[in-house]
């Protein structure tokens, strides 16, 4: 069996590397696509990787997650992150593990960064490590299936 997993990316993340480089870094998103594939690969795994600034096309990618046979999804809701409840419902309607990454640490900033609305519906978090947030946010997910 194909391990395919989904890893989605949320507003004004197709901006990175140009986008306030000391908080999210350099790298643009194709090369963290390039990284995570990669990384993947190495674990015989298989990436989709897709970027959309509008709620519901991520609610959408989501909620057919499972049908489209991935085993589960990396999700950075960008701003989302802490407005959505669409997306809270969605991560709680699909039939795929979710995992909440983001590059900055939400914690350690604004003050309205510090609450998650999709956080209550993830099977857990990876914040803070710039691209490699993504990288582990997969890694956690494949660990996840190995008893
Ligand atoms: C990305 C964003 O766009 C912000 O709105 C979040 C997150 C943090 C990140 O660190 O990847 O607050």
């Amino acid at each position: 069996m194909t391990l395919r997993y989904l890893v989605l990316s949320g507003p004004n993340l197709h901006r990175l590397g140009r986008r306030e480089p000391t908080i999210y870094g350099s790298q643009t998103l194709a090369e963290i696509h390039a990284m995570v594939a990669e990384f993947a690969a190495s674990r015989g795994a298989i990436v989709d990787c897709r970027q959309s600034n509008h709620e519901g096309e991520l609610v959408e990618w989501i909620g057919a997650a499972g049908d489209e046979g991935f085993l589960g999804v990396v999700l950075n809701p960008g701003a989302y992150t802490h407005t959505s409840y669409a997306l809270y419902d969605a991560i709680r309607a699909c039939d795929v593990p979710v995992v909440e990454v983001h590059l900055s640490n939400p914690d350690a900033r604004e003050p309205f960064r510090r609450r998650s609305c999709v956080a209550p519906a993830c099977v857990g978090r990876v914040a803070g490590f710039g691209a490699h947030s993504y990288r582990l946010g997969l890694e956690a997910l494949l660990l996840a299936r190995t008893p």
